[in-house]
């Protein structure tokens, strides 16, 4: 049976109490739980104050054979900003930009007098799978859609890793495999109809946004858009064309991270639960675990959280 925790972002500390109140106990530097498991969603780095702490932990586990890890867009992210892009010389697979760098400083600067240990973590991080698919239950960073799943799956290894020829055309923006790594990762965004938009808290006008993707009945924009509460009078309550949103009826299970949710952590479906709750955020952040105990559907009373500060 597997404990199930959402993205971590460098909060060791946290992670520690989580664990701990989990039923798990450190012994030679790995965290154990004699009949449990841990299953981690990615997104361990970036943000937090002890990153490679959290790398370490989770890590351990993973070698230890008590954990199983995926990989977050933050974990993408870190290998593709260290990766020469082959078409490009000087260039980086993710571009030096003013606003990347600023995303991935902490990291950085964290990691930043021991070069050996940065390739370490980088090799680690290739070996994250993009997705489990197992017998129970599926787990995914952001968004579990069938579609952008066989596109990966002409690309992964058996372990659904990303092999080393992968990483290209997984940046490059118009590749099928960079919007399949997109959605996956990040999650499935939409273009709005023709005429419709919105400027972002940045003043960037947008025309595309995030979506509640696992909704299944007929939704509106309004019904499916995850975007702050100060934007949503600028969607529209128009349907979402039939085939857009891959919703999930599946009734194996999955659980993502990556959506910075707020307050009590619930199911969002009976077979879709996010565990993602905004540790690294300033005020209230949680970090979440739920309780796989082998059986549907999802259960509020199976959520196990700490708060990031105490
Ligand atoms: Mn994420």
């Amino acid at each position: 049976m597997y404990d199930i925790i959402g993205d971590i972002h460098g909060h060791a500390e946290p992670l520690k109490r989580l664990l701990h109140r989990l039923g798990y106990t450190e012994t030679r530097g790995v965290w154990r739980h004699p009949t449990r498991k841990a299953l981690f969603l990615g997104d361990y780095i970036d943000r937090g104050p002890e990153q490679l702490e959290v790398v370490r932990v989770v890590r351990a586990m993973v070698e230890a054979g008590e954990a199983l890890a995926i990989m977050g867009n933050h974990e993408f992210n870190a290998v593709a900003w260290a990766t020469p892009d082959p078409s490009q010389p000087g260039e980086y697979l993710r571009p030096h930009s003013a606003k990347n760098r600023h995303q991935h400083q902490a990291f950085l600067e964290q990691i930043g007098q021991y070069p050996d240990l940065h390739e370490e973590v980088l090799d680690w991080f290739r070996t994250l799978p993009l997705y489990l698919d197992l017998p129970e239950f599926r787990a995914v960073h952001a968004c579990w859609h069938p579609a952008h799943i066989d596109t990966l799956d002409t690309w992964l290894d058996d372990h659904a890793r990303l092999p080393a020829d992968a990483w290209a055309p997984a940046a490059i923006e118009g590749h099928a495999l960079f919007a399949a790594v997109e959605t996956t990762l990040k999650g499935l965004e939409i273009e709005l109809p023709e005429g419709e938009g919105f400027h972002d808290k940045d003043g960037q006008a947008r025309r595309h946004i995030r979506t509640r993707w696992w909704q299944t009945a007929p939704a509106t924009y309004l019904d499916v858009a995850l975007v702050p509460d100060t934007t949503l009078h600028a969607i529209p309550d128009l349907p979402v064309a039939d085939g857009v949103l891959p919703g999930y009826a599946n009734d194996k299970p999955v659980f993502v991270g990556h959506y910075w949710f707020q307050g009590r952590p619930q199911p969002l479906t009976d077979h879709v639960a996010c565990l993602d709750y905004s540790v690294a955020a300033r005020h209230g952040g949680r970090l979440a675990a739920y309780r796989w105990d082998g059986a549907g559907p999802l259960s509020e009373a199976n959520f196990v959280w700490v708060e990031a500060a105490i």
